[in-house]
């Protein structure tokens, strides 16, 4: 059996991203879950990965580093993890892409926790990355979004990587424009989301 190397529900915004569409797209694996911000986390994660980052697949010889490198393992078994139609895949893939890559400021001063709940006075370039994500979703739902309630209608690849920012939307009171709202509803009502954040470690 396959394993998904992850680190803490509650934090590790990377390792949600392929725990999901490995879960959606009905791939079984078995989940090794590194406990992060801990003396030996950096130690525990050496061990098994390569690259010292979670999240990280271990397919008998292969061992995958990279959320973004896992989701297009992932797509290779179950192409429908991507939209069918190739324009819409291509504009998945550069927002999914635009995700991994980019962003620094809202990461930076939003954080992945599920668990928190708060209001915080962001920057100037947090607030433009805010920006720029509600476009990315306005843009994905108007053009793309009409059979389903996801950014690309069905749920895909670009869900997964959207999917901590609609959690840190939340955490930290981020005003919704009509369509974020109505997908962070969609997000959160997604079964393996649920699943994810009903897993977030309490100790
Ligand atoms: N680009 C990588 C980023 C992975 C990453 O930064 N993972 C964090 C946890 S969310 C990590 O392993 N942190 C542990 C450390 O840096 O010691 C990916 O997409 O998988």
């Amino acid at each position: 059996m396959r394993t998904l190397v992850i680190g803490d529900k509650r934090w590790s915004s990377w390792s949600m991203r392929p725990w999901l569409a490995l879960r959606h797209a009905g791939i079984e694996f078995d989940e090794h879950l590194i406990r992060l911000r801990r003396p030996d986390s950096k130690e525990r994660i050496a061990a098994v990965s390569p690259s010292g980052k979670v999240p990280l697949l271990i397919d008998g010889d292969l061992t995958i580093s990279d959320s973004l490198a896992i989701c297009e393992w992932a797509a290779e078994r179950v192409p429908s993890l991507w939209p069918s139609d190739a324009s819409a895949r291509a504009i998945a893939r550069s927002v999914s892409a635009e995700m991994h890559s980019s962003f620094v400021a809202m990461r930076t001063e939003m954080s992945m926790d599920v668990e928190l709940r708060t209001k915080k006075e962001l920057s100037r370039d947090a607030r433009a990355d805010v920006d720029r994500v509600m476009t990315i979703w306005r843009e994905a739902r108007v053009k793309w979004g009409q059979d389903g309630d996801f950014l690309f209608g069905a749920f895909s690849i670009a869900d997964c990587f959207y999917a901590p920012v609609v959690t840190r939307f939340r955490s930290y009171g981020v005003t919704l424009d009509d369509t974020a709202s109505r997908y962070s509803e969609a997000i959160f009502a997604h079964p393996e989301v649920r699943a994810w954040c009903d897993g977030v470690e309490r100790d």
